[in-house]
């Protein structure tokens, strides 16, 4: 229901004595990728928990268990249910164009975040924000680079294994072309190993251990997201190894239990990535319910990187000793 609508009513009903209906008039629909990770989880707790505090506002939310299929499924529901906005983040990048239209037919406004769909440029939106990952992959890459420069080691031959996200997906493809991209400025170190690990513990653990068989010797291993390099911790240590000396281990998303592992020296390096957007789509959503138009620049929040002494030099931003903060970070 409309403000304008809603003030009327509960104006009336007050004359009449009525207890005022307790409704909401802005729906916002919530199509989520699934629950893989810490940071998805927060994710979804920033998001969801800013809609459902928000006064007036009905949050309805679906997870979609990681299937491409379902989030087309809930998106379509949503237009059946005539929600008031949208907010969508692709498992995978490609594929939308359809639904994404059908979207836009209904003139619901749609809000992206995180993962955005690669027909960005031929479907209409009102706002977006998401991670710059080609610039997080780079980071990951060059903290590793540095930091072996800053040891004496970059006379070695350093070899190097790189765990993806799950294959498809924008935070994927965007850290490999920049982790790839970042190698050049390297030239000692050489990719020996590269591999999905789907953003998962489970997996990330298991593609270290087949790793650990099948390669003679990994000094660096650059995981895309803080999840498998948590699991490849624990592959790590059952294989007899010392995580973060034997092997140099730089994660992405910088969750707290990856702030753990580097304080307890088991990981050397997190490049941050927020998954609090719960401001962000407040923010969002009071302006256009104020009648203002948003900007259509992908909107990439500041971030750092952490580790285990700081000091590290990465042009666009300098390491931060996880120690000194990880009091402060909320997830
Ligand atoms: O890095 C990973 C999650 O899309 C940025 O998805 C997100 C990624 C994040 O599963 O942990």
């Amino acid at each position: 229901m409309k403000k304008k609508v809603l003030a009327a009513v509960l104006a009336a009903s007050m004359c009449m004595g009525i207890a005022a209906p307790a409704m909401a008039d802005v729906k916002i629909a919530f199509s989520q990728i699934g629950q893989e990770s810490d940071w998805r989880t927060a994710n979804t707790d920033s998001i969801n928990g800013a809609i459902e505090e928000h006064e007036g506002w009905e949050l309805i939310y679906d997870d979609a268990q990681q299937k491409q299929e379902n989030q087309i499924k809930a998106l379509r529901n949503f237009i059946t249910q005539g929600v008031d906005y949208i907010l969508f983040t692709g498992v995978v990048s490609t594929g939308w164009e359809e639904v994404l239209a059908e979207v836009n037919e209904a003139e619901i406004p749609l809000i992206l975040v995180d993962r955005l769909p690669d027909c960005i440029d031929k479907i209409d939106y009102v706002a977006a924000f998401g991670g710059d990952f080609v610039e997080e992959g780079r980071r990951q890459v060059a903290w590793a680079g540095e930091y072996l420069k800053q040891q004496g080691r970059d006379s070695e031959d350093i070899k190097v294994a790189i765990m993806e996200g799950t294959t498809g997906a924008s935070a994927q493809t965007g850290r490999t072309e920049g982790n790839l991209a970042a190698l050049e400025d390297y030239p000692f170190m050489e990719v020996v190993a590269q591999q999905t690990g789907n953003f998962t513990r489970a997996e990330g653990q298991a593609v270290m251990e087949s790793w650990l068989k099948s390669e003679d010797k990994i000094d660096v291993l650059i995981a895309q997201n803080d999840d498998m390099a948590l699991g490849a911790i624990d592959a790590i240590k059952a294989a007899g190894l010392v995580p973060g000396e034997d092997i140099i281990i730089v994660g992405c998303d910088s969750v707290k239990a990856a702030f753990e592992a580097i304080v307890a020296g088991e990981m050397n390096c997190t490049v941050e990535c927020t998954p609090l957007y719960g401001p962000f789509v407040v923010e969002t959503i009071e302006a256009l319910e104020n009648g203002e138009e948003m900007d259509k620049e992908v909107v990439h929040p500041e971030e750092g990187v952490y580790d285990m002494e700081g000091g590290i030099d990465l042009g666009s931003t300098t390491s931060i000793k996880a120690a000194d903060v990880i009091d402060e970070r909320i997830y």
